[in-house]
């Protein structure tokens, strides 16, 4: 059975949410921050960064959220969350998969960094919040949350076919900026696009509401 570590709400429910999609059967461990089990070196030897989440199956373990879900998608062809492979289609879903990871994440983070983050828990020990950083990752978050309304504008996902792993990595990207305080309200395409999102079930089994 699939093994996933996780501590939800991170970025470890694009794994959870992935999976509740495609009906796989799973485990979770949960990986207590608060307790620095991702510091063990039994987590770490299957993170080397001691970051969720993880994934451990029969045949491989591995990391990095959007690696896990495309991953799990490609298991799972039957369930057509991907388009095929060198389709214009597919191209859309590479570009919306990475830019949930290379463009949403980071802003996501920086702000939460500079704002939520519990002091304890600041990289490196001491570092303490930034209120201009916390301000660029409003921002930049604000510039992706409008490039995304823009390809949403005449869509209900972000794939003219339909529902899709890039759904899934983009709408955990608004699930963590309105979890953190940044408004997802001030872009009604991307509100409504996410409140879609929201109605599944699979999403609701993997939020858990
Ligand atoms: N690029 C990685 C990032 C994973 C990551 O940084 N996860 C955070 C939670 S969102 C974490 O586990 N942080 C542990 C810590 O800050 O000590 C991915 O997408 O899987």
């Amino acid at each position: 059975m699939m093994e996933l570590y996780e501590w939800p709400p991170v970025r470890s429910q694009r794994a959870r949410w992935a999976l509740e999609e495609l009906g796989v059967e799973y485990s979770s461990h949960l990986v207590d921050m608060t307790q620095g089990q991702q510091n063990t070196e039994a987590y770490r030897a299957i993170h080397p960064l001691g970051v969720v989440p993880a994934l451990k199956t029969d045949g491989y373990t591995m990391f990095e959220s959007v690696a896990i879900v495309l991953q799990l998608i490609d298991e799972h062809p039957e369930k057509n969350l991907a388009p095929a492979v060198g389709t214009s289609e597919r191209a859309a879903y590479y570009q919306w998969s990475v830019f949930a990871c290379a463009e949403m994440d980071p802003p996501v983070m920086m702000f939460f960094d500079n704002t939520m983050r519990p002091l304890e828990h600041m990289h490196p020990p001491g570092t303490q919040h930034d209120a201009g950083l916390a301000e660029r990752g409003r921002n930049d978050f604000a510039t992706r949350a409008d490039i995304l309304s823009k390809a949403l504008k005449n869509r209900d996902h972000l794939l003219e076919s339909g529902f899709s792993g890039a759904d899934i990595l983009i709408g955990h990207s608004c699930f963590m900026a309105t979890h953190i305080g940044l408004p997802v309200s001030d872009h009604p395409t991307l509100e409504a696009y996410y409140g879609r999102l929201q109605q599944r079930p699979a999403y609701q089994r993997a939020y858990g509401g």
